[in-house]
């Protein structure tokens, strides 16, 4: 095992993979920017280091400092959380030429997966269903047009290089598609450097289901399991669970299925999750991430196991330790994430000072957080302040705890997302799972 690792990045995620670190006997190397030195993952690192200034792009995103303090502090291995350069197949890269033990996938894996085209090309030849579609990339805008004309309209449009919803465009006639095409080329063109895009048919109205996976690059790949992200907000998710309400056990394990498949035909190692729309009991592959993610900790809940110790064992060269037969899925579990923003004012951040923050202490209960009572949020990253996942037998036992935990949570100084939970939570619609991806988006504008 590793004796020394460096934490790209800040906030939750940086705690929570310290914790990890703890946990196996590592000693953890902290990197912040200077608004963030009172930070809790400062607080936590056995040794912490300046990056660079409040800008992402000259200290989280800046590889020189990274990769300097990494050197500095003679780290044998770099974890990078979510966001920031934790998709970068160039940094993984060199972090490789470098002699230090990238926590993810193998950089050629990543940018294989980067390039949203390619790893629709790949599930397609690989058994995985797709949508009906481009081959993919369009050469231009006639080659769009007759994909479209063959597999009819609606149509989406989507950016190779993108992500996050940005360079996506619906079409539901051809003058709009071309429109379509050339503002979504537009779009990827400034935010990604790549303009190529592919074609699909439009799914109205589908549920986000997602694989967890874990491989060991050597040869064992297995599934954890779904968890369901269909509550969300203009591409940001607000509520994740595991397992799917809308799976059934043979759609559940078919899912399952499709995603080690994936895994095995892109030489896969580390944890990663295979997301995938979901509509009347039929499954697509939409893209895969690379990273741990957000709402890893349903999945722990459920299934016991530590993702983040698993990516530590498997980036060190372990052997995965369970087979697909070891992996149950127990109760259910939700997560609910808590950001710094103002459900009143679509979602606007709220950054300040939390006043008083005082976690729910139960029984199935977990606070995965960075902040603490009189920490001044800084108004330059995510808004994301803390997760509180819950896990019961089932899910209405799930839901009943966490209204509870709710009641029990003390948060002060700072508007958050709770009172939408609160009314999610108190919704039929949320009770019987009967929503898709625009639901949140139709009630908030
Ligand atoms: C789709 C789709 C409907 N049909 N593809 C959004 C971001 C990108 N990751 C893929 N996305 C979508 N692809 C087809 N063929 C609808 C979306 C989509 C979406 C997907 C998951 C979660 C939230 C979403 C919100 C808007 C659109």
């Amino acid at each position: 095992m590793f004796k020394r690792v460096l934490i790209a990045n800040r906030g939750e995620i940086a705690c929570r993979v310290i914790r990890a670190c703890r946990k196996l006997g590592i000693e953890s190397v902290a990197v912040y920017s200077e608004p963030d030195r009172d930070s809790l993952h400062v607080k936590m690192a056995a040794v912490s280091i300046c990056i660079g200034p409040a800008e992402a792009s000259r200290s989280y995103l800046h590889i020189p400092s990274i990769v300097s303090a990494a050197e500095i502090a003679n780290v044998d291995a770099i974890h990078p959380g979510y966001g920031f350069l934790s998709e970068n197949s160039h940094f993984a890269d060199i972090c490789r030429s470098l002699d230090i033990a990238f926590v993810g996938p193998s950089s050629e894996a990543m940018a294989k997966m980067s390039d949203k085209a390619g790893a629709r090309e790949l599930a397609k030849t690989s058994g995985v269903p797709v949508l009906p579609g481009s081959d993919g990339v369009v050469p231009d805008d006639e080659a769009g047009l007759k994909v479209a004309r063959q597999i009819g309209f609606p149509v989406i449009v989507k950016a190779s290089a993108g992500g996050g919803g940005r360079g996506i465009r619906v079409a539901h006639n051809e003058a709009a598609l071309r429109i379509a095409m050339s503002s979504a080329r537009a779009e990827a063109e400034a935010a990604f450097g790549d303009g190529s895009l592919y074609i699909e048919k439009f799914l109205a109205r589908p549920r986000h289901v997602e694989v967890q996976v874990l491989c060991d690059g050597q040869g064992a790949v297995i599934h954890l399991g779904e968890r369901d992200c269909t509550a969300q907000r203009r591409h940001q998710k607000l509520i994740e669970e595991s397992p799917s309400p809308a799976a059934d056990r043979s759609a559940r394990r078919a899912l399952g299925e499709a995603a080690v498949k994936l895994c095995k035909a892109a030489g896969y190692a580390n944890a990663g999750t295979v997301e995938f729309l979901f509509e009347d009991g039929r499954f697509y592959f939409m893209e895969m991430n690379t990273r741990i993610q957000v709402e890893h900790p349903v999945t722990e809940m459920v299934t016991g196991l530590d993702l983040v110790e698993e990516q530590f064992r498997i980036a060190a060269g372990e052997p995965l330790r369970w087979r697909q037969k070891d992996i149950r899925q127990n109760g259910h579990a939700m997560e609910f994430r808590i950001n710094a923003e103002d459900p009143d004012r679509r979602f606007a951040p709220n950054p300040g000072v939390v006043s008083l923050f005082v976690p729910p202490e139960l029984a199935g209960v977990r606070t995965d957080s960075f902040i603490y009572s009189g920490y001044r949020i800084p108004p330059y990253y995510d808004s994301l302040i803390a997760k509180l996942i819950v896990h019961a037998d089932n899910r209405h036992n799930c839901i009943e705890l966490a209204k509870q935990a709710f009641r029990d949570l003390i948060l002060e100084g700072v508007k958050t997302t709770v009172p939408f939970h609160l009314k999610m939570l108190d919704t039929i619609d949320f009770a019987t799972s009967q929503f898709d991806i625009n639901y949140v988006d139709k009630l908030y504008g």
